[in-house]
């Protein structure tokens, strides 16, 4: 379970009913959607630039509204940024927060000047990385990893992939609803730290939050595109309880030949 959609949906609750046109581009998908493909990407943070690039001409209402816009769109790219660049993902959230506040204290030139940073950090994600979000979509020839969500169980076609852009394809078998968590960990699932409840502390020592697909629905199919360099790595449903009750599976993820 992430902050990210709480956050948006506060987000969403401030400013009024009608959007208006500016952030049109942004009301076609639910925010909690996440990225599946490259293109999508590429997409979202185009968008996101553009949006930021809008605010400093906005005032009040508009301005808060625009804000508002700007985090919907950047909830949807945001689980990828971090999981190919967790240095230019920090930046982007920086700049973000920064563009934010200076719009919450009426701070012209601070709204200016982190949006200008905003559209540097995503031209240097392009640069960085533009090849990789690139082939992503090319290659959707690299076969998505089927997994299977039951209760409890969290059930990968393999339990060892090669590194590099993967898609899973999640599927919910069972009759309530689901997630499917990613995090690297050398711990074995027994070591994960715990809250009280026994449910995964997702930013505890020794675990790094990958990325994650939440409320999967019966029956329902979703995607998740994350890029996954060598290492161990846990799925689990971190739904309350579900992981105490062995819905959780690890898979190692090796070097692959072109890597
Ligand atoms: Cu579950």
């Amino acid at each position: 379970m992430a902050m990210a959609g709480v956050l948006a949906a506060g987000l969403a609750g401030c400013g009024s009913d009608d959007t208006g046109g500016r952030s049109a581009g942004s009301a076609t998908t639910a925010p909690e959607e996440k990225v599946s493909t490259g293109a999508e990407l590429v997409a979202g943070l185009a968008a996101v630039k553009a949006l930021a690039a809008g605010v400093p001409s906005l005032e009040g209402g508009e301005a808060d509204r625009a804000v508002a816009a700007l985090y919907t769109r950047w909830f949807r790219v945001e689980g990828t940024v971090r999981a190919t660049d967790r240095d230019l993902y920090l930046d982007m959230e920086d700049q973000l927060a920064a563009i934010k506040g200076g719009v919450d204290d009426g701070d012209g030139d601070r709204v200016t000047a982190a949006a200008a940073e905003l559209a540097t950090v995503i031209d240097s994600y392009f640069a960085a990385h533009g090849a990789t979000t690139g082939t992503t979509v090319a290659a959707g020839k690299r076969t998505p990893v089927a997994v299977a969500l039951t209760d409890y169980r969290v059930t990968p076609e393999a339990a060892s992939i090669s590194s590099g852009v993967t898609t899973f394809d999640v599927t919910n078998r069972a009759t309530q609803v689901h997630e499917m968590v990613v995090v690297r960990t050398d711990l074995p699932p027994a070591d994960l730290p715990v809250d009280h409840d026994g449910n995964v502390d997702e930013k505890g020592s020794g675990v790094e939050f990958i990325d994650e697909v939440e409320d999967v629905k019966p029956g329902t199919s979703t995607q998740l595109s994350v890029d996954l360099p060598t290492g161990s790595y846990i799925l689990l449903c971190n739904l309350p309880g579900h992981f105490k009750l062995g819905m959780y599976r690890q898979l190692e993820v090796t070097a692959s030949a072109g890597r």
